[in-house]
């Protein structure tokens, strides 16, 4: 599974306060502990009250990249949010994200090609936020389409299915499981799954146990990555284990020890 570290986000108000204050101890340490505790990259998202995203993202990459060379995603729907990020970027970057609209993808994909980056494909439009599994899939090859038809390597796309709170949404968290199974066939070769795990729980009283339910149930459907909080240990054990029932990682009676010292 490729993690996508969550934490360096500014709806978390230490993140918020931190951008604000320009305190780069704060962020360098979210860092660290997500990159120690499992994280295989780190999403950047400025959050929503910042007013100068343009210039937050800049400092947010410039900071991590002084403590970690790993992979950056670049969370914002704003364009010019991510090529701002992008021009100071020099880790690898995953640009997340475009929905499936043709104004957004004939600004983004260019720039996935322009700076080498992977991309994040979201299964949604101008039109909201599709309803069941046959939506979001004629918006993923849409989305596919769209990069083939560009010459983006399908192999650096990530379809996100776009997870809903289960509390709100729960007839479509079988469909968005399902999706993940389906996104893999649109093309040849298969384009790769992500999911922002913590939307599923979002408004729910046991939040680490649906997250790491789901987790478990998305693994056994193909998935690929997910942008998740790599600190929550119970969450990160089901994720091994996981992947050891489906024979992704090899048994042994030590597996969790093993995993983390791989
Ligand atoms: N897909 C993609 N990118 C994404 C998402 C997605 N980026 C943002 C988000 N969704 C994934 N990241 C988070 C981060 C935090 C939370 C959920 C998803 C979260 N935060 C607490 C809350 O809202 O209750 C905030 C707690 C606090 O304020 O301290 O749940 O789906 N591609």
């Amino acid at each position: 599974m490729f993690i996508i570290g969550e934490l360096i986000n500014g709806m978390y108000k230490n993140i918020g306060d931190a951008i604000k204050a320009k305190d780069k101890a704060v962020i360098q340490k979210c860092a660290l502990e997500q990159l120690e505790a499992g994280a295989s990259a780190l999403d950047i998202n400025c959050g929503p009250a910042s007013r100068k995203p343009v210039e937050d993202i800049q400092w947010l990459v410039e900071i991590v990249q002084e403590v970690t060379d790993k992979p950056l995603a670049l969370d914002s729907s704003k364009p010019q949010v991510i090529e701002s990020g992008l021009k100071v970027i020099k880790n690898k970057s995953i640009i997340n994200s475009v929905t499936a609209d043709e104004e957004k993808l004939s600004v983004i994909v260019p720039l996935a090609i322009k700076y080498n980056s992977s991309l994040i494909g979201l299964t949604m439009s101008a039109k909201g936020i599709p309803q069941n599994k046959d939506q979001r899939l004629e918006l993923a090859a849409m989305i596919v389409s769209f990069c083939c038809d560009q010459g983006f390597p399908v192999e650096n796309l990530y379809l996100d299915p776009i997870v809903l709170p289960v509390n709100v949404a729960q007839s479509q968290i079988r469909e968005i499981l399902e999706s993940i199974r389906e996104f893999k066939i649109i093309s040849e070769p298969s384009p790769k799954t992500v999911v922002g795990l913590s939307n599923v729980s979002q408004g729910t009283c046991t939040r680490s146990l649906i997250n790491r339910t789901f987790l478990a149930m998305a693994v056994a459907c193909g998935l690929d990555a997910a942008i998740l909080d790599p600190k929550d240990k119970e969450l990160m054990d089901a994720l091994i284990a996981a992947e050891v029932i489906l024979n992704k990682q090899i048994y042994c009676d030590s597996y969790l020890d093993a995993y983390r010292k791989k």
